[in-house]
């Protein structure tokens, strides 16, 4: 098996509720059973101005206040992965923003619920595209 020079990486959070939860292993442990390799992990408890420019494309919406104090709420681990296609199968395994939409076997799904909260609290976050990867990438970890 040889991979393509440029393997494809992706920016995946796992959010506070996550870190909470002790549900860190266990998305790790679901991240290299799918065969994707870890590049580089740190937790850490997020500034506003790191979220900010994190979320830049959710400002305006009535979740962006909401979803920035849940996101420095406290620690997340963030974690750089790599593989053929982990952009979309990460978010595949991360499953349907609203958990209770998610469907079971993802992380959502399995892991996660609606607790009633003026934002989702979905355990995991991922890039959406190569451009978003290369962006979120330089904001949690510019020494890459
Ligand atoms: P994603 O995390 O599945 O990519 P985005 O649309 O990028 O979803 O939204 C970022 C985060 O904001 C979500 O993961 C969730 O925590 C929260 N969020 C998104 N849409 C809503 C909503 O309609 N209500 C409450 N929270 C939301
Ligand atoms: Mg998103």
């Amino acid at each position: 098996m040889t991979e393509s020079s440029a393997p494809e990486r992706s920016l995946v959070l796992v959010k506070p509720d996550g870190f909470a939860r002790r549900l860190t292993g266990e998305v790790l442990r679901r991240i290299e059973a799918k065969g994707y390799a870890l590049v580089a992990l740190r937790i850490l408890t997020p500034t506003r101005e790191m979220l900010a420019a994190h979320y830049a494309e959710h400002e305006g919406k009535p979740f962006f206040e909401p979803l920035l104090e849940f996101m420095s709420s406290g620690p997340v681990t963030a974690v750089v992965i790599e593989g053929e296609g982990g952009i979309p199968g990460f978010r595949a395994m991360a499953g349907a923003t609203n958990p209770t939409d998610a469907a079971p076997g993802s992380i959502r799904g399995d892991l996660g619920r609606d607790w009633g909260t003026k934002v989702q609290q979905n355990i995991v976050h991922g890039s959406d595209s190569p451009e978003s990867a290369a962006r979120e990438i330089a904001i949690w970890f510019p020494e890459l």
